[in-house]
C-alpha cells in the first residue's frame, strides 16, 4: 500500500475489503463493481454491476444483515439487459437507487448502440421490474433521482458528455413533471480548470442525501495524468428546497485510490461509489464503491464529520456567505 489510512482521513476503509469479488460468484464473471445500495426488509441490498466474460454487464442483487459481512448473492433477483431494442444492447451499468415510499427507482446506464444513456426502472422487490425507458439520450450517465419532488417536479442529476466541444463533462440537473419529459437543464457542478483534482470530468456518485444542511452530494472526478486517469471523490451541498442552488463545494478531494485493490485491477486508480446508506444511528454512513472496476468495497464515515469538513473546506472568497462557492471558472456555464 502506498499510504496507510490514518485518523485524519474522512472515510475509513473497511478492514474486510473487498466485500465482494468475482470469486464469490457461482459462475465465472470478469468483475463486480459500482453497486447501488439500499435497505429492504431490514437487510442491506447492493445492486451490483457484474461484468460477464462477454464484456457486457447486468445488475445482480446481493444482501447482508449488517451491510459489511455475510453477503448472499441472489441468483433470481436483479435486472438483465433487454435483448431487444437499442437502449441496452451492450449491457446495463452503474445503478443508483432512490426509495420513494414502497418503490425503488433505479436509474442506470444503458449501453446503447448510440452510446451510454440514462434509463429508469421501478421495482418494489428487485424481482419484478417496470421499465420507463430512456430519460436522457447519449452520451449521458452518472444519474440519480431525488427522493422528493420540488414544486411538483422530479429532479434528476446526470452527466452529459459533449462529444464535440471538448469543454469537459459536468454534473447537470434537469426537471420533469412526470418522469418522462425533461427540461430546464443546467450545469450544477462544473469540472474545474488546470491543476485542480476535479479538472477533467465530474459525475454524481451515490444519490443525493438529505441532511440538516441541505442535500449532500458526493461526486467523482477524473484527473488525467501521464500514466492514466485517477478517480477521486469530493463533496457538495445543494439547497434543500431549490436543488439547483449549490450552497457549498469542497476544495479538496475526500477519498482517492490508495489501497492495493484500488490500485490494481481492470482499471487501476478508480474508486467509484454508486450507493451509500445512513445507518440507524443517523450518523454512520457506509459508502459502497467499485475499486479498480474489479471488486466491491465499503468505507465508513460520520455524517456530522463530513458536514463539518464541508463547512471548513470551502472556497473562502466571500466570508459573509456561510458556504461560498467557486466553480473554478470565470463565468458559470450556461449563463450569458
Ligand atoms: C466511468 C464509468 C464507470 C467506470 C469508470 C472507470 O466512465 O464507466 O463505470 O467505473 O469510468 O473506468
Amino acid at each position: 500500500m502506498r499510504k496507510q489510512d490514518d485518523a485524519r482521513e474522512l472515510l475509513q476503509r473497511y478492514a474486510g475489503n473487498p466485500i465482494l469479488s468475482p470469486k464469490d460468484f457461482p459462475v465465472q464473471v470478469n468483475s463486480v463493481f459500482n453497486p447501488g445500495a439500499t435497505v429492504i426488509d431490514g437487510r442491506t441490498l447492493l445492486l451490483l454491476r457484474v461484468e460477464h466474460r462477454t464484456g457486457l454487464s447486468s445488475l445482480v442483487v446481493a444482501t447482508s444483515e449488517d451491510g459489511l459481512t455475510g453477503w448472499e448473492i441472489d441468483p433470481i433477483r436483479g435486472l438483465e439487459p433487454q435483448p431487444n431494442g437499442f437502449e441496452e444492447h451492450w449491457g446495463i451499468e452503474d445503478p443508483r437507487i432512490t426509495r420513494v415510499g414502497d418503490d425503488y427507482f433505479v436509474v442506470y446506464v444503458g449501453y446503447s448502440t448510440a452510446g451510454p444513456l440514462v434509463c429508469l426502472a421501478k421495482t418494489r422487490d428487485f424481482l419484478r421490474w417496470e421499465r420507463s425507458g430512456v430519460l436522457q439520450p447519449p452520451e449521458d450517465k452518472d444519474a440519480s433521482l431525488f427522493p422528493t419532488t420540488f414544486a411538483g417536479r422530479w429532479a434528476l442529476i446526470h452527466r452529459p458528455a459533449p462529444a464535440m466541444s471538448g469543454l469537459g463533462a459536468h454534473v447537470w440537473i434537469s426537471f420533469s413533471p412526470d418522469l418522462r419529459h425533461w427540461g430546464d437543464a443546467r450545469v450544477l457542478l462544473a469540472a474545474r480548470h488546470g491543476g485542480w483534482w476535479d479538472s477533467n470530468k465530474v459525475g454524481l456518485g451515490p444519490p443525493p442525501l438529505l441532511t440538516e444542511d441541505g442535500w449532500l452530494v458526493c461526486y467523482h472526478a477524473v484527473r488525467v495524468t501521464a500514466s492514466g486517469s485517477i478517480y477521486r471523490l469530493g463533496l457538495a451541498l445543494l439547497d434543500r428546497d431549490d436543488p439547483e442552488r449549490v450552497v457549498a463545494r469542497g476544495n479538496e478531494w475526500i477519498f482517492g485510490p490508495q489501497a492495493p485493490y484500488e490500485l490494481s485491477g481492470d482499471v487501476p486508480g478508480v474508486v467509484f461509489p454508486c450507493g451509500w446508506i445512513l445507518r440507524d444511528d443517523g450518523d454512520t454512513l457506509h459508502v459502497y464503491y467499485g475499486a479498480a472496476d474489479s471488486v466491491v468495497c465499503v468505507a465508513h464515515t460520520s455524517l456530522a464529520r463530513l458536514l463539518g469538513h464541508l463547512r471548513e473546506d470551502r472556497y473562502a472568497r466571500d466570508e459573509e456567505h456561510p458556504y461560498p462557492v467557486d466553480t473554478g471558472r470565470e463565468r458559470p456555464i450556461g449563463t450569458a
